[in-house]
């Protein structure tokens, strides 16, 4: 068996993943993914009781039960290359002997649910309600660096025949997952096609002092089927299905991008949606 060099499976001094300072037994198999640090503690506040609180860079975790289910949530910082990281050692802490640095015999899966924000470019998606990722555009380049994924369906069809812009190269995922346990979800208000992007200014047709590339570029997205922007979704559906682990975006709409308006309480919303999740998570 092939033993992964010192360089590529990169551990700190007390055997815990590089940059999430995790070992093996701190996390649970099913994950809550956040991206901002201080929405774990405002997950974690339902726990019966917390664990481990450990904690690297903008890498938040905290392990403990709910409703006497053991859970994990972790913040994994804003952007896909933090996902890169987020996925594949949570990987390692799974599938890889950490000690003999080997990859295990057995294939161990994972339960991830995203909790996030996004802006709808849809103008009839109203803020403060909650969307599902069925389909997800990867507009971030990251998944171009692995093994390709081909994946067809008539979004995707339809999307790549008629996506415009020659120098973006999109990458599309399906979580065939989201549509097995859609029936916990079914009563979100709603369920849709989230395009994931490297950045939250022109990448995203924001428009400060700088110029994006395309005044239409909302409008563009929303006619071929895309009804949110947010940053991570892409990466997670993707390497969730390279690596064999199971994966679902709930985002909270805190903008509409298409009629200029903001959520007036987005505290209040994330709230709203971490019960929501919770309560379906574990019941
Ligand atoms: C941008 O403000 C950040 O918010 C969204 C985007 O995906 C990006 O990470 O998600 P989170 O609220 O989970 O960070
Ligand atoms: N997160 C994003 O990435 N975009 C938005 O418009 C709102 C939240």
């Amino acid at each position: 068996m092939n033993t992964l060099a010192a360089s590529e499976l990169v551990l700190n001094e007390d055997g815990s993943v590089y940059h999430l300072n995790l070992l093996p037994e701190d996390i649970a198999h099913k994950i809550i993914l956040v991206g901002d640090p201080n929405r774990v503690a405002k997950v974690s506040q339902y726990f019966d009781k917390i664990e481990i609180k450990k904690n690297k860079r903008e890498f938040y975790t905290h392990t403990g039960t709910l409703r006497g289910e053991r859970i994990t949530v972790m913040s994994s910082g804003i952007g896909t290359e933090n996902i890169d990281i987020v996925m594949n050692e949570l990987d390692a802490l799974v599938n890889i002997d950490l000690k003999n640095k080997e990859l295990k015999s057995e294939h161990t899966s994972l339960e991830l649910f995203r909790l996030g924000t996004c802006g709808s470019v849809n103008p009839d998606i109203e803020v403060d309600n909650m969307l599902v990722t069925q389909n997800v555009v990867g507009l971030d380049g990251l998944l171009h660096f692995y093994q390709d994924y081909h994946f067809e369906n008539e979004f995707s069809k339809n999307f790549l025949e008629h996506f415009p812009y020659e120098k973006i190269k999109p990458m599309l995922y399906f979580s065939d997952w989201a549509e097995d346990i859609s029936d916990y979800y079914k009563d979100a208000k709603y369920h849709g096609n989230t395009a994931t992007f490297p950045g939250f200014y022109a990448p995203q047709g924001r428009q400060l002092r700088l110029k994006a590339v395309d005044d239409q570029f909302l409008e563009t997205l929303n006619n071929l089927g895309v009804t949110n922007f947010e940053m991570e979704t892409s990466a997670i559906y993707g390497l969730s299905k390279l690596l064999g682990h199971k994966a679902l975006t709930v985002n909270c709409v805190i903008a509409n991008r298409r009629r200029g308006e903001f959520s007036a309480d987005h505290h209040a919303s994330e709230k709203n949606m971490i019960e929501w999740v919770l309560e379906r998570l574990v019941k």
